[in-house]
């Protein structure tokens, strides 16, 4: 068939390019070039024709007039926004140029590459790029924002990321929704779980908020920040105290039952109520539920291993299934992440051989005090799909260090966000449907590609045209960096390691769009755990210093202030993506501090007053939401709004530690303290 790209009228297909785990397939309908509509495709078997308000709307982001059109360089103070058109070929020999005289002389570790997941396309934000990065000996970036310490825990437990089929969860009888604001975050798992109510399955929702997961909710169950770890132990205690557990399955497929069994015996419920705020009639009746009904599926959200212990608590979650023996039920088990099936092969798409010695890495949540007190010096960073000055943790601190004269620093991004703002040098970059790429999901099984659908806007490049363009100027020679992006993709799918993705070819993606990774149930079967087992006992954890059983470990009391404050996602914006686009941030309103109504009666705080939100760190203005969405000692925003959309004054990461989590590097977003007071209205 001709290519869409060719086509001025029609409907094509698609991918959502975002950092959500439901990937959906997408139908671009176009007229005369443009794209005028945006649906979810019918055909693709998790999508199911529906998708979220972002998406549907992301037409207004893609031909919003704010959109970069050409390369720019600065020419006003750092962070105040005064650009000046250049053409590429300046763009480009002006950084080339930059780096060869910091290579020369402070060597190639002196410059950062900064980039997440504004765009999941694997051979855009893993493959070229990193070629570049690793020809060019630059410093290597530790991804950790996310999920890392999640991602680390559920590994000792279970081997890797891998949990069940989402689509096989309508046969679940009792879903958990643990940590996760799946309404907003995960909808698709949702409308999974809504087919197994009609089956008769009760939905539980775990968290510190009843948002509109909470609603949706048969039970809701709260509790205070960072303390689910306990919780699970004490569900643990009664599994095991009632004779709830399956035996068999223990003895099959684990290990450390035993040593488990004794560990447990202390976390009766009246400790365990004393420490998550659940009463304990509740601590029974969860307990039983769990207990009794079979298939139950965990779903592990990412909220509560944004905290300092958050590694621990999703390696404690990750041991409930086996208690129950569930991994053996068609829709029993859990997942926290599924990227493990689809694994590419990196070696390959990523060429770590074209790095010459190894070189530092540089944890992104410690981007602030990294530009600030790090040596040797960063001189230059890279930014792209990433926008840190509102994303990452202790915001004000990443401004400060962004604001040094003598930081050269380009970001490539669609948009002037508040990171480019401080650039040296801004790049226009096209949007997902103007590009190439692969795309795999962290949580369905599903592999997809992405053909251009429309023509670059304005200047715009891609991020693998802009990487080419660099290797040239810097004189790299490598075939690496000649490959097509067509290339690129075969080369990332041909895995001889991964099992899974035997028959996932370019050419039946190309052909049928998506294609399925050929899954099997984890059990009867072996994990990649040390043991081949799941490991309740963890000996690998013992040798690197953790608690070698699941263990609940409290949160730090970083200082005096009264209250535990959660920044997280909203529903219409993507982190800070689409929180620059008039449509979305008018969906959204404004940015609220959900707060329990007997704090806000002490401080004399009604619905809809201007607060005050603060810490040593800095401050925020947010507007009071009343009410018993939250547990007292609680407050909670939601959204990472721009600068533009809430006056400079709702930067909720201006508050939050750069502190790291337990394991793998992790934030801990949501284990921060703050004051709040009515905010007098003479200064605001
Ligand atoms: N609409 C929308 N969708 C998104 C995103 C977005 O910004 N907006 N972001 C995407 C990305 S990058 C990610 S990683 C995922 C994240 O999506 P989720 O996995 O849903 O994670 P969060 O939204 O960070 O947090 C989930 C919930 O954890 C709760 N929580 C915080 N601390 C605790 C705690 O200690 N215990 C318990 N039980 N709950 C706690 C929060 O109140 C929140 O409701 O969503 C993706 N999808
Ligand atoms: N307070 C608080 N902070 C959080 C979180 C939270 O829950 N609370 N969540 C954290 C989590 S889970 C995550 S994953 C991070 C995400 O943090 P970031 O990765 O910084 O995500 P975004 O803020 O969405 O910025 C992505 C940027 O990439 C750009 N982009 C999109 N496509 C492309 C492309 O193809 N090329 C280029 N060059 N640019 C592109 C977008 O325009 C956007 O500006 O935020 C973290 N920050
Ligand atoms: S953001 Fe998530 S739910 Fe919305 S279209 Fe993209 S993948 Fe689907
Ligand atoms: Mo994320």
């Amino acid at each position: 068939m001709e290519p869409a790209i060719e086509r001025l009228t029609g409907v094509f297909s698609s991918v959502c390019p975002l950092d959500c785990p439901d990937q959906c397939g997408l139908l671009i309908h176009k007229e005369a070039g443009h794209i005028v509509k945006i649906e979810g495709d019918p055909d693709h078997p998790v999508t199911q024709g529906a998708i979220c308000n972002k998406v549907r709307n992301m037409g207004q982001r893609i031909y919003d007039p704010k959109r970069l059109r050409y390369p720019m360089k600065r020419v006003g103070p750092k962070g105040s926004g005064q650009f000046e058109r250049v053409s590429w070929e300046d763009a480009i020999e002006t950084i080339s140029g930059h780096w060869k005289k910091l290579i020369a002389g402070a060597g190639a570790e002196s410059i950062l590459p900064y980039s997440f997941y504004g765009n999941m396309g694997r051979i855009g934000t893993e493959g070229m790029d990193r070629r570049f990065f690793h020809r060019l000996g630059a410093s290597r970036l530790l991804q950790t924002i996310c999920s890392a310490a999640g991602t680390e825990g559920y590994r000792y437990t279970m081997g890797g990321s891998y949990g069940i089929d989402p689509e096989d969860t309508i046969h679940a009888k009792l879903i958990i929704m643990w940590g996760i604001n799946a309404v907003s975050t995960n909808m698709h798992q949702v409308m999974l779980a809504e087919k197994a109510r009609k089956n008769g399955a009760q939905i539980i929702v775990i968290d510190v908020h009843r948002n509109q997961t909470g609603r949706w909710a048969d039970w809701f169950i709260p509790i205070l920040p960072g303390t689910d770890a306990a919780l699970a132990l004490g569900l643990m205690h009664i599994l095991f105290a009632e004779g709830m557990t399956d035996e068999d399955f223990l003895e099959q497929y684990t290990v450390g039952y035993e040593e488990l069994r004794e560990h447990v015996k202390y976390y009766e419920p009246a400790i365990v109520s004393g420490i998550t705020g659940v009463p304990v009639e509740d601590i029974y009746r969860l307990a039983r539920m769990y207990g009794e009904t079979s298939p139950s599926f965990i779903r592990i959200g990412n909220g509560p291993q944004h905290h300092d212990n958050g590694g621990m608590f999703v390696r404690t979650i990750s041991c409930l299934p086996a208690l129950t023996g569930q991994w053996l039920k068609r829709g029993g088990g859990a997942i926290k992440g599924n990227g493990g099936y689809l694994n590419v092969n990196t070696t390959a798409l990523q060429r770590p051989d074209l790095l010459a010695k190894s070189t530092r890495r540089i944890n992104m949540n410690l981007l602030g005090s990294a530009l600030l007190e790090l040596e040797p010096r960063i001189r230059s960073l890279y930014v792209y799909n990433a926008n840190p000055a509102v994303a990452a943790p202790h915001a004000n601190k990443v401004r400060q260090g962004l604001e040094r004269e003598e930081l050269f620093t380009v970001v490539h991004d669609l948009f002037l966000t508040e990171t480019a703002a401080y650039a040296d040098i801004v790049l226009p970059a096209t949007s997902s449907f103007e590009n190439t790429d692969l795309y795999t999901s962290y949580w369905h099984h599903y592999v997809q590609i992405q053909q251009p659908v429309i023509e670059p806007y304005a200047e715009s490049k891609s991020n693998v045209e802009v990487f080419r363009l660099l290797a040239q100027a810097m004189g790299f020679t490598d075939s690496a960096f000649q490959d097509s992006e067509d290339e690129m993709i075969r080369q990332a799918l041909d895995h001889p390691h991964n099992p899974y993705l035997e028959g996932v070819t370019f050419e039946a993606l190309a052909e049928r769009r998506y294609a399925k990774a050929q899954v099997k149930p984890l059990f009867p079967g072996k994990l990649k755990t040390p043991s081949g087992k799941i490991e309740l006992y963890s000996k690998a954890m013992e040798r690197r210093g953790y608690p070698p059983l699941p263990a609940y470990v409290p949160l730090p009391e970083e200082d005096d202030s009264p209250f535990w404050f959660i920044p997280a996602p909203n529903h219409n914006f993507l982190n800070s993506t689409f929180s620059n686009n008039e449509k979305h941030v008018r969906m959204e309103k404004s940015p609220k501090l959900h707060m329990n109504e007997a704090d806000a009666a002490a401080l004399g705080i009604t619905e809809g007053d201007a607060v005050k939100v603060w810490n040593r760190q800095g401050e925020c203005i947010l507007t009071a939401a009343v009410g018993d969405q939250v547990l007292p000692g609680v407050v909670v925003s939601q959204g990472l709004w721009s600068d533009a959309s809430a006056g400079g004054k709702a930067l909720v990461n201006a508050l939050t530690p750069d502190r790291l989590a337990d394991m793998g590097g992790g934030a801990v977003f949501f284990s921060g303290k703050v004051h709040v007071a009515k905010q007098d209205p003479q200064s605001s």
